[in-house]
């Protein structure tokens, strides 16, 4: 059948759009790069554990410095044979590490070096192993032992590895968004949204599942769709702003013209905060860096490994700004420990993280206990008072703080409220 010419035009604009979108307006490539060479820099450091998604993120840029990923790359091995090597049978539920699992075998295939088949068979069965686990769970207890969000990054880490997930698996998660549990703190976490959207997508791109199954999946990620376009705020952000990645991520993997109308004001709201230095944590960088290059974590499935070695190579200079403000002056810092009878002011040097107004509080206060546990984000509260659960941590007038205690910085006269919370998790 022969185009007309207004037809062909038509054609063309559509393709052109469904490029552009999620496009970064033109001026903005030293952001981009300037963000790549500060998560590149973070790997730099020694004193801190590997990080695959760190290591994901930069795979899936288009610039590299393939001398210091491949420097990287050593530096997370050993965690990944120690982690493909551990006990499969992981009895208790502190153990399942579903989520970090996932992540290492994507960053192992976004390597692009030749694999130790018995260290990556290894890994897919402890990975499947972890998936069985929280499926029983979420038959049992109706949600999985970790959450929905590792649940879904370790059907898409097998996905993108090329491996059958059985449908039951796939299943749980349709399920759960009918049922609309991807809920965190009591409301809806547009992270798990997007996570188990990559997660589906993967899954229908895959040809592995009969017809029936895929009106199922396809129902679910229009869902998901319906979902994170209703949550833009008027600013852009999908959720919030470090939700708003994985949105992306998603919204680039669905192709065609989903979220056409918001994603310019989606990508202005993330240029912004990275102008204001919102993008400051590795983790968070790692999950907006393949947006800025169009790319999204099914790409791991289809890495350009020849491209890469002809890529523009990431300089790092050796002189470099650090990111650390100048210290003037002392702010006081209302520290409060809802339910618990702790309401103290704590005075620390300005530019103090969270994290030091509870190592001040701690020092000054006997009765001022906490406890946190390293995590890929960073230090996470575990523990106030010898009270060990979910601490949610809020400023004044009960907002939530949208970042952790190792990243938030307290302006003078601020207030902290520590708060355990009632809600469960998925
Ligand atoms: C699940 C989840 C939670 C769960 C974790 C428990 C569970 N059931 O799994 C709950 C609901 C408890 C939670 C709490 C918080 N979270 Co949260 N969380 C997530 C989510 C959706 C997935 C994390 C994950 O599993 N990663 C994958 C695994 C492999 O990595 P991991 O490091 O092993 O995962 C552990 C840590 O990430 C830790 N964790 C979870 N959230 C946070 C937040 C911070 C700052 C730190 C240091 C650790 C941490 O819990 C994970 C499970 O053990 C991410 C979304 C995202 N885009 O990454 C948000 C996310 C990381 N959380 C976020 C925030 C802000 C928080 C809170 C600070 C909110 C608050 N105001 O209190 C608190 C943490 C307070 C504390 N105690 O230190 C932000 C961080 C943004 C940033 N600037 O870094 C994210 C990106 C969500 C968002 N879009 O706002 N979270």
């Amino acid at each position: 059948m022969a185009l007309s010419w207004p037809t062909l035009v038509i054609l063309v604009q559509v393709f052109i759009v469904q490029v552009q979108l999620y496009e970064i307006p033109e001026g903005h490539n030293h952001f981009i790069k300037s963000l790549n060479r500060k998560l590149l820099r973070k790997t730099l450091d020694v004193t801190q554990d590997a990080n695959p998604s760190v290591y994901i993120g930069l795979r899936l840029s288009e610039d590299h410095n393939l001398e210091k990923e491949k420097e990287y790359h050593q530096r997370l091995k050993p965690f990944t044979l120690a982690l493909s090597s551990s006990n499969l049978n992981v009895d208790s539920d502190d153990e399942l590490k579903t989520g970090l699992v996932a992540l290492h075998l994507m960053a192992q295939r976004a390597s692009c070096e030749k694999t130790d088949a018995l260290m990556q068979s290894k890994l897919i069965a402890r990975l499947k192993n972890h998936l069985l686990k929280e499926k029983e769970s979420i038959v049992l207890n109706g949600g999985p032992l970790t959450s929905y969000y590792q649940y879904s990054l370790g059907i898409l880490a097998l996905c993108v590895n090329d491996k059958f997930i059985d449908r039951h698996f796939i299943n749980k998660l349709i399920v759960a968004e009918e049922r609309d549990q991807f809920v965190l703190g009591g409301s809806i976490s547009i992270d798990t949204e997007a996570m188990a959207g990559l997660a589906l997508l993967c899954s229908k791109n895959s040809n592995n599942y009969p017809r029936y199954e895929v009106v199922h999946i396809k129902k679910a990620i229009r869902n998901i769709k319906e979902k994170i376009l209703a949550s833009q705020k008027a600013d852009g952000q999908f959720g919030n702003i470090y939700s708003t990645p994985l949105a992306v991520q998603f919204f680039l993997a669905l192709g065609g013209h989903s979220g056409k109308e918001a994603s310019p004001k989606a990508m202005a709201a993330l240029l912004e905060a990275m102008k204001l230095g919102k993008f400051s944590n590795p983790m968070m960088m790692s999950q907006l860096l393949p947006i800025l290059h169009q790319k999204t974590y099914l790409d791991v499935a289809k890495m350009k490994c020849e491209e890469m070695t002809d890529s523009p190579q990431l300089v790092l200079s050796s002189i470099h700004t650090h990111d650390e403000a100048v210290e003037d002056g002392m702010i006081k810092v209302r520290l409060v420990v809802s339910g618990y009878h702790f309401n103290k002011v704590v005075e620390v040097p300005s530019h103090s993280s969270l994290l030091d107004v509870l190592e001040t509080a701690q020092r000054q206060n006997s009765y001022f206990s906490y406890e946190t546990k390293d995590s890929l984000h960073g230090p996470f509260l575990t523990t106030v008072n010898n009270v060990e659960g979910q601490w949610f941590l809020y400023k004044d007038k009960n907002v939530p703080l949208l970042e952790g205690v190792a990243d938030y910085k307290p302006e003078d006269g601020e207030k902290i409220i520590l708060s355990l919370s009632s809600f469960g998790s998925n």
